[in-house]
Formats: C-alpha cells, sequence, structure tokens
C-alpha cells in the first residue's frame, strides 16, 4: 500500500456507484439543466479547491472561460492523490472521478462543503461533461488524464516534470445534456468575489478569454472586513472602522464581521462552510439573540438606557446594520426548503457566546462608537414607534385595507388574482390611455403622479405618509413589511409602465426599490414585471412597424428602401389607446420582462447604488440600463 507523505491513502476511498445515475438523472446531482445547473459545474471543482484552501493547503485559484466554452479551474494545492487504489488497481483520481462519493470528502480538511447541491463531486462534472482533462502536479511529476463523459478515454500519464503541487481541471460541458452552454461571467465572478472575502487571504483569479479582449479580475480580500467594506462601499458608515472578531471553539470556527451605515435597512448574512445560508439557521439566530443582550446590556450598565427603559428590540440595534457571520463546522446539517438553513443545534449557544463576549469587548474599548450606535438603536425605536401610530391610524381609515380601494385605480372585473393584471402607470395621461386600451376584464390600471417617494431614504413613517404609495399598497392588497401576505395579492402580475426617458428610468427603479424593500415577495415570486412600450415607430401609408429597441430598428432600416416615416416615442402620452393596447399591453403580442432576483447583495448593490447618497453610481447604472434586454436581474 502507498501512502502520501499527508497520510492520505487510496484505499479510504469508497467506490460506490457509476455515472451513468448522472447522465440519465443530472437535475438529481446539479438541481437543473439549464443556466444554474451549468454554472453549478463550475462552482462544483472551485469548491474542492476552496476546500482545499480551508484546510491551508492552497492560496490560488484561477478559473478561467475559454473561447470555446470550457472552462478551466486550477489551484494550487496538494493535488488529487494519483497513487494506485490497492484493492481496484487504478489510480485514486480515477476513483474520484468515475465514482460517485456519498458523504464528506476523504482525508481534505474535515469541514465540508456538503450544503445544497455542493459537494456531490468532480464525478458528477465529469459525467455531464463531453471531455475533461485534468492535470496534476505532485511528487515531482505533471500527471494528466482526460475523460469524456464520465470515462477515462486515456491512462494517467505522466506529461512533464513539476516543482509545485497543484490540480487543473479543464470541462467541456455536454450539449446532450444541457439545454445551452454560455457561461455568465457575472454569476461566476458573484460567487468567486464572495469566496474570496470569505477565505482571508485567497487570491483568486478570473479570466474570460471570450471577448476580443481578454477580461480579467483579480480577487485578493483581508477576508470579512473587506466584505462588509463592500456592501457599504456607496453608504455612509457609523463605524468606519468594522467590528470583526474570529474564534475557534470545540471545532467550529465563527468569524463575524460588523459595520453599521447610516441607512435603515438589515443586511446580514450568513455562512456556513462557505455557504450562503439564505435561509439563516441557529449560526444566526445565536448571532441576533447576543447583538441584542449585548447591546442593551451595554446601554444599561451606562446609563443608555435607564434603569426602567424598556429594553431596545432587535430590529431596533439592527436597523442600518450590515454583518456577515461565517461559521464552519464539522458536520453541517443543512434545512429548509432550499437547504440554505443552518440546522445543527449546538451551534446557535457557540455563535452566542462568542457573538456576546467579542462584541461586549469591542463596545468597552470603543465608548464613542458604541454611543453612537445605541443613538442609531434608540432612534430607530423612537420611529418604529412613531410608524406604528401611523400605520394604526391610517388602518383605522382602512387606507391599507383592501375594502376601500383609491379613487385613481381602474380595476377590472375579473376577481380572479391569478388571471388579473395591474399597469401601474407613469402619468394621468398616459393611465388616460391606458384605462381606454385596456382589456377591463383582467387588466386593471393605477395611474401614478409624478415620482414616488425613494423609500431608500425614509423610514417606515414617511413612506405610508406618501398618498401615492399608499394606493399602491392598498391596490396590491397584500400589505407591507412584517404584515405582507402574498396570499392577499389582488393581482399575480404587475406592470411597471413607464416613459423611455430618464424620469420614466427613475421612476421605475423608485418603484423597483419600494417592491424590493416592502414587497419583496412579490419579486422573489415573479409577480413583478416591467412592460416594454416600442421606442421607435415606421409608418408608410397603413403600414406601421415597431421597434423595441436601436438595434432592431437599424437592421430593418438597412434592409428597407428608407421611405419611412419615423416616429421616436419619447413618451407613452404620444401613442393612442388602441396603439398602447397593441404594442404593450395586449397578452399576445407584447413583450414582457419579469424582475428576477438572483442574489441578494447584488441586489442590496443596486438598490444601495441607485437610491442612495452616492449620485454618481446612479448615473451610471440608469444609463447603462436604460433599456433591457431578456431578464432584468437585480
Ligand atoms: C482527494 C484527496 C485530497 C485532495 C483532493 C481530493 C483534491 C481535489 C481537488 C479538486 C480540485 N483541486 C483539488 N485538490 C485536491 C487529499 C490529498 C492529500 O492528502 O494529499
Amino acid at each position: 500500500m502507498t501512502t502520501t507523505q499527508n497520510g492520505y491513502n487510496a484505499s479510504d476511498i469508497q467506490v460506490l456507484e457509476g455515472l451513468e445515475a448522472v447522465r440519465r438523472r443530472p437535475s438529481m446531482y446539479i438541481g437543473s439543466t439549464g443556466p444554474k445547473g451549468l454554472h453549478h459545474l463550475v462552482f462544483e471543482i472551485v469548491d474542492n479547491s476552496i476546500d482545499e484552501a480551508v484546510g491551508g493547503f492552497c492560496d490560488r485559484i484561477e478559473v478561467v472561460i475559454n473561447k470555446d466554452n470550457s472552462v478551466l479551474v486550477a489551484d494550487n494545492g496538494r493535488g488529487i492523490p494519483v497513487d494506485i487504489h490497492p484493492q481496484i488497481g487504478v489510480p485514486a483520481i480515477e476513483v474520484i472521478l468515475t465514482t460517485l462519493h456519498s458523504g464528506g470528502k476523504f482525508g481534505g480538511t474535515g469541514y465540508t462543503i456538503s450544503g445544497g447541491l455542493h459537494g456531490v463531486g468532480l464525478s458528477v462534472v465529469n459525467a455531464l461533461s463531453v471531455k475533461m482533462i485534468v492535470k496534476v502536479n505532485r511528487d515531482g511529476y505533471t500527471y494528466q488524464q482526460v475523460y469524456g463523459r464520465g470515462k477515462p478515454v486515456t491512462d494517467l500519464e505522466i506529461v512533464g516534470q513539476a516543482k509545485d503541487t497543484g490540480t487543473s481541471i479543464t470541462f467541456y460541458p455536454d450539449p446532450e445534456i444541457f439545454e445551452e452552454i454560455v457561461f455568465e461571467r457575472d454569476i461566476l465572478m458573484q460567487r468567486l468575489r464572495e469566496l474570496a472575502y470569505l477565505n482571508r487571504g485567497l487570491h483568486i483569479i478570473f479570466s474570460d478569454t471570450r471577448g476580443e479582449e481578454l477580461y480579467r479580475q483579480e480577487f485578493k480580500s483581508t477576508g470579512l472586513i473587506d466584505f462588509v467594506g463592500y456592501i457599504n462601499k456607496s453608504k455612509e458608515t457609523v463605524n468606519p472602522n468594522p467590528i470583526y472578531f474570529e474564534t475557534k471553539k470545540d471545532d467550529v470556527i465563527v468569524k463575524v464581521a460588523i459595520q453599521y451605515n447610516t441607512g435603515y435597512n438589515e443586511n446580514i448574512y450568513s455562512f456556513a462552510n462557505n455557504i450562503r445560508t439564505q435561509e439563516g439557521g441557529t449560526h444566526e439566530t445565536g448571532f441576533k439573540n447576543a447583538l441584542t443582550r449585548v447591546i442593551n446590556d451595554y446601554a444599561k450598565r451606562n446609563n443608555i438606557l435607564k434603569e426602567n427603559d424598556a429594553n431596545l428590540a432587535g430590529e431596533d440595534i439592527r436597523e442600518g446594520i450590515t454583518a456577515i457571520v461565517s461559521v464552519m463546522v464539522k458536520d453541517p446539517q443543512f434545512e429548509g426548503q432550499t437547504k440554505t438553513k443552518l440546522g445543527n443545534t449546538y451551534i446557535r449557544g457557540v455563535v452566542d457566546a462568542a457573538v456576546y463576549e467579542h462584541i461586549d469587548d469591542y463596545l468597552n474599548e470603543y465608548p464613542v462608537t458604541a454611543k453612537k450606535i445605541l443613538e442609531k438603536a434608540i432612534s430607530a425605536r423612537r420611529a418604529r414607534e412613531a410608524a406604528r401610530k401611523a400605520r394604526e391610524l391610517t388602518r383605522r381609515k382602512s387606507a391599507l385595507e383592501s375594502t376601500t380601494l383609491p379613487g385613481k385605480l381602474a380595476d377590472c372585473s375579473n376577481r380572479d388574482p391569478a388571471q388579473s393584471e395591474l399597469f401601474i402607470v407613469e402619468g394621468d395621461s398616459a393611465g388616460g390611455s391606458a384605462k381606454q386600451g385596456r382589456d377591463r376584464t383582467y387588466q386593471a390600471i393605477l395611474p401614478l403622479r409624478g415620482k414616488i417617494l425613494n423609500v431608500e431614504k425614509s423610514r417606515l413613517d414617511r413612506v405610508l405618509s406618501s398618498e401615492e404609495i399608499r394606493n399602491l399598497i392598498t391596490a396590491i392588497g397584500t400589505g407591507i413589511g412584517e404584515d405582507f401576505d402574498i396570499k392577499k395579492a389582488r393581482y399575480h402580475k404587475l406592470f411597471i409602465m413607464t416613459d423611455a426617458d430618464v424620469d420614466g428610468s427613475h421612476i421605475r427603479v423608485l418603484l423597483l426599490t419600494f417592491f424590493y424593500r416592502y414587497m419583496r415577495e412579490l419579486i422573489e415570486q415573479g409577480y413583478v414585471y416591467i412592460a416594454q412600450p416600442p421606442l421607435y415607430g415606421l409608418k408608410r401609408g397603413k403600414d406601421i412597424y415597431y421597434f423595441y429597441n436601436d438595434s432592431e430598428l437599424n437592421r430593418f432600416l438597412e434592409g428597407s428602401d428608407k421611405k419611412w416615416s419615423i416616429q421616436r416615442y419619447k413618451g407613452l402620452g404620444e401613442m393612442n389607446p388602441e396603439q398602447l393596447w397593441s404594442t404593450t399591453m395586449d397578452a399576445d403580442n407584447r413583450t414582457i420582462l419579469q424582475v428576477a432576483i438572483d442574489d441578494a447583495i447584488q441586489a442590496d448593490e443596486v438598490f444601495s447604488d441607485l437610491m442612495g447618497d452616492n449620485v454618481e453610481p446612479r448615473r451610471e447604472f440608469i444609463s447603462e440600463n436604460a433599456r433591457y434586454v431578456g431578464n432584468l436581474d437585480i
């Protein structure tokens, strides 16, 4: 039996089952054969490299999208073992790449990445690739083996000498399996950026060679401190130096970074074994509980709250917080609908104790910052009480109940929400055209006068004092914030219909911000759409053609005889009711854009950039995204 210098030996590997099952039912292993599943292949390999990094064996990972749509993932870890398996007589690397493994990895760090679909193994990627080239530098040599659809095409061969160690894998996703093989740079970069932040000292180099020019981006972070700084980059901060600690207790590693901003949103992102726990879990609960307790205890001890004052609520203390809570756990249990909720109960206590102790130290050491944080929480409490009163008032007036619908709403006659659509239209005149043009059986129209309030810069009490927003809430029927109930939605499609100019873009973003901050589930469940009115109408005699963007128009004009009169529609008001109906509202003809949230961190970034204090990122975004094609991902 051969044993490598790292103490790993090939007989540790359990040989379980062939890869035919993976090819027969790929979605079982990677979730889908659409874009998500495709990108998952990359993350699966990167996770293996990350595991080497967590163990301290690797500090550099390179990811390259090649021109031929293959992807390379290379690291400077220990290299996949190549020694011959004693029982089956083939190299360990071949066993690893051709058999499904159950449970955790062999050797490695002990902190297995096994959340959701992660950790399904390199063999799954291999099975779903027409071709995979694996190179390993180890024991002084470069080894190489090529696979096709999970089966070895060559033996493991020595192809050179090597001083260093590492693994490099190039794979070609199988067109028989995937609907479309197009890697999206942004999806890959988002996760790589996150992984760099989560693993201090790790250097991730990403390149995309598909365009005319090479695109290259390096992610090198000093850890979670940089992560909260990145999230807060366009916000004004309360504590410019983030609170940070990391500790290890009973094999659990806990890392926390906190930085307050002067805004009103709560941004807590938790991770377990480098996997984002979107549904929270015991680590997040432990964090929140300890934070509430430690801040109240400090406030009482230092007479910032009086003995008889009520404690500050958790939500007051979390107003404006940006925090990352990252734990590494040996036996993570992932639960919940999307398997992104950490379930291990003992983690709650571990995180609670660590957070209490370290934040207590921090507050005692930095009393000026402590006071600022407390002042913010106390003013949040005051505003929350004002908002409660405002809400009660409006409730009494039943403005938030769906019994009295706003006068400006032209409702549809259908009472089935699943069949009903609400058009939120910029301006009374376009609203008038929409009312005349619509199919009143299933389409309702709510005209908005001018710009709605920027909710990013206001607390709930002010938000509720805006009549336009109250109309919106009443028409939609779900309530907002804690009261939100998607089952009460009066329409399952909400269309934002604004002019194709800068003001229109601004109103659209204001509405999206409102939905995102107060009715997020509407977006998550795919209820929110952007109507797509045409930009141009080309007329000749009785013929009229509509174009939705410049390139469509130019393509048409190139092949036409130019005897057309061109009209550019600057506003919806320039179209008559019949035109508005046939181009934009008629379900059989219209193009629509569904609004989707892929990533909460990125969505927060977009809205903070757009609606926050800095003007420059807003200008850039609006001019870059004035017209969208395909899906609008925030
Ligand atoms: C199995 C065992 C060991 C390392 C790896 C796999 C490994 C896999 C990948 C995939 C990409 N990069 C990787 N790096 C390492 C442990 C090896 C040892 O103990 O020497």
